[in-house]
């Protein structure tokens, strides 16, 4: 159990019910056709609040597709995060003081960047870290090894962190892998690797808040699996009900990390009911107003979701762009 005074611990119970309250709005702008596709956080809230607040100020975070509440809570405004799986760019530029890179989907590409951020902190003599994240099925790609080993060999300032949310759409893990555990395959490239109970928020935090110290130490990368669940399905476009088994999923429901540590909260006498129409209420009026907020922007312009991508725009896409153009302004 790591030092954490009861102020911390009801933040860490406070980050979770944000998540799951701007999750949950997700789903339903979704199928109000006001959202794109969504992928959902829920039953994952406590991996990525207890690796949050194990992160410093400096530190950097690399997430892959799955991570919006360790986005929110290291300060990309929601409207920004709702705004990228709404389809805008914008939602991926915001303030340069939020040491966040954007959302990138292809799976693994993170690992890479993230043994990289790692080793560009440790050239330039910065004390921060790279915190980076991706999930179970993300082992399986060749830059999972690739970044790790890099990481490895150049004792690069990272934390590795696996949400293993045992699916990867609808392959589950025992077809990712034949390795009894996702942590071991750091021993293959010399460094730590640890498996935790990603639903029990204490033991992430204790774990992350280890890996991040020794990595600021100059001591090198960690890898950290974290066992949790999937609850919802792989995005809106995705049907769990398809390919899981419904028990499978209901005893993974008696685990909730959200309900776990507000059973712990309520035995230590530190949360009330009242506390909790407090903080429901708190949470819907801040996803409302960013709701809000999303919906009060400009429409974005055609071009944007051309001018991202390259320094220098190959031919073949000023064309479509050019086109495009034409066709919204017609
Ligand atoms: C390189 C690449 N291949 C395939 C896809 C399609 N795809 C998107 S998510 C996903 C599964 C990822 O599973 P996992 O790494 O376990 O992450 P999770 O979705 O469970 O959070 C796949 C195959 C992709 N985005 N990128
Ligand atoms: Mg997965």
């Amino acid at each position: 159990m790591p030092e954490l005074d009861p102020s911390r611990v009801r933040d860490l119970y406070r980050d979770m019910i944000m998540m799951r309250a701007f999750d949950d709005k997700a789903l339903k702008l979704q199928r109000q056709g006001r959202m794109g596709t969504w992928p959902p956080i829920k039953g994952q809230e406590a991996v990525q609040a207890g690796v949050a607040m194990a992160m410093g100020e400096d530190d950097w975070l690399i997430p892959a597709f799955r991570e919006h509440g360790v986005m929110v809570l290291r300060g990309v405004p929601l409207h920004l995060v709702y705004a990228y799986w709404a389809g805008d760019e914008r939602g991926s530029s915001y303030s340069e003081d939020v040491r966040c890179f954007p959302v990138a989907v292809p799976v693994g590409s993170q690992w890479q960047h993230g043994a990289g951020v790692g080793l560009s902190l440790k050239l330039s003599g910065d004390d921060a870290v790279a915190v980076t994240f991706g999930g179970d099925g993300s082992t399986s790609e060749g830059d999972f090894h690739e970044g790790l080993n890099c990481a490895g060999v150049f004792d690069a300032r990272t934390v590795f962190v696996i949400q293993n949310n045992q699916w990867a759409i609808s392959v589950p893990l025992h077809q990712q892998t034949r390795a009894e555990t996702l942590a071991q395959k750091a021993h293959a490239y010399g460094i730590p690797g640890i498996q935790v109970d990603g639903n029990d928020v204490f033991a992430v935090y204790a774990a992350a808040d280890e890996a991040i110290q020794r990595a600021r130490r100059g001591e090198g990368p960690t890898l950290i699996e974290a066992v949790t669940y999937r609850l919802g399905d792989h995005t809106t476009a995705d049907d769990a009900s398809r390919y899981r088994a419904e028990e499978e999923l209901k005893e993974w429901e008696g685990k909730d990390p959200i309900l776990r540590l507000r059973r712990y909260l309520e035995q230590k006498g530190l949360w009330v009911e009242d506390q909790e129409v407090v903080l429901q209420e708190e949470a819907h009026k801040w996803v409302d107003d960013q709701v809000k907020a999303l919906e009060e922007m400009p429409p974005q312009a055609p071009e944007e979701m051309f001018t991202s991508m390259y320094a220098e725009m190959p031919p073949h896409l000023s064309e479509q762009m050019q086109s495009l153009v034409e066709e919204v302004r017609s």
